[in-house]
């Protein structure tokens, strides 16, 4: 990453922000749907964590004062959707999917965007012409967790590109660049035409990245794919699937790999790229 690649990197925490604004504006904001018992407790609780960490750490001014500059950054370079997705929503996609019987569910992170462009059961993800990254094609099926297959149901992918960066949050790419929604066949499957995504860096050129410097952790995430399935009368699966081996698996900044979320790719018969099979299991809603 030079410096020109991490400084682009900035503009997607504000396209972030901006972008999750837009979806709770749409689903006519969210304030008022928590009833005051459950703020009452859950804000109670959080302000208690944080002073039991003062009184027990004996947290000085010098490090309160760090914390409050720290946190006004992480508002003005717009990560807070990144900073949160990164450290908290694991443990809330934990709680939100225990319940399920099908497939695993990982976290959604902040780049998520819905309407990409449909591509039959079988079409090949817009990308420009020069894409760098080794072809891959990814078949599988849907089906209910009591083995129904499910037609017309809906896979949403979207995936950075080889650099680390997702299309409409940093800058210069094309709109629906290496995002797409397939529609499953008659018997529930459906083949995607896309690249082996790389080894992705959160961008460290804003607060999060300077965290990261100053407790001398690492900014990367293993190569990861993130999906959205659905079908009507099934739950949405939002989840990642992962390729074996990369040097991230084990310590993926977001704590969003599981087990059942490694692919087994295997080399095209032609030469040309990889082949990895996956599929998905949707829960009656
Ligand atoms: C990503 O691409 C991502 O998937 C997560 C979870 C956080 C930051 C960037
Ligand atoms: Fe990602």
């Amino acid at each position: 990453f030079d410096a020109e690649v991490t400084a682009k990197a900035a503009e997607s925490g504000a396209n972030a922000s901006a972008r999750f604004q837009e979806r709770m504006a749409s689903v006519g904001g969210r304030s008022g749907v928590i009833d005051t018992a459950r703020v009452d407790y859950l804000a109670t609780k959080v302000v208690k964590a944080l002073n039991d960490i003062v009184i027990e750490d004996k947290v000085s001014y010098e490090e309160y004062n760090a914390l409050k500059a720290w946190l006004i950054k992480v508002g003005t370079d717009g990560e807070w959707p990144l900073f949160l997705d990164v450290w908290l929503e694991h443990s809330v996609e934990e709680v939100a999917n225990a319940h399920r019987e099908g497939s695993k569910g990982t976290i959604e992170g902040p780049y998520y965007l819905s309407g990409s462009p449909e591509l039959g059961w079988n079409g090949t993800i817009p990308m420009r012409d020069d894409e760098p990254g080794t072809p891959m094609v990814f078949a599988g099926q849907v089906r209910a967790v009591d083995g129904t297959p499910l037609s017309d149901a809906k896979v949403e992918l979207w995936h950075a590109d080889d650099l680390g960066f997702y299309s409409q949050f940093a800058p210069g790419l094309p709109e629906w660049n290496l995002r797409g929604t397939w529609i499953t066949n008659a018997d529930g499957r459906f083949e995607i035409h896309s690249l082996r995504p790389a080894p992705y860096q959160i961008p460290t050129d804003g607060a999060c990245g300077q965290l990261i410097a100053a407790a001398g952790w690492h900014a990367w995430r293993p190569a990861h794919l993130h999906f959205k399935v659905s079908a009507p009368g099934y739950e949405l699966i939002t989840t990642q699937l992962y390729f074996p081996g990369d040097p991230h698996n084990d310590d993926d900044i977001a704590s969003a790999v599981k087990p059942e979320l490694m692919l087994d790719p295997r080399d095209a018969p032609n030469g040309e790229g990889v082949l990895v099979d996956y599929d998905f299991v949707l829960d009656p809603e």
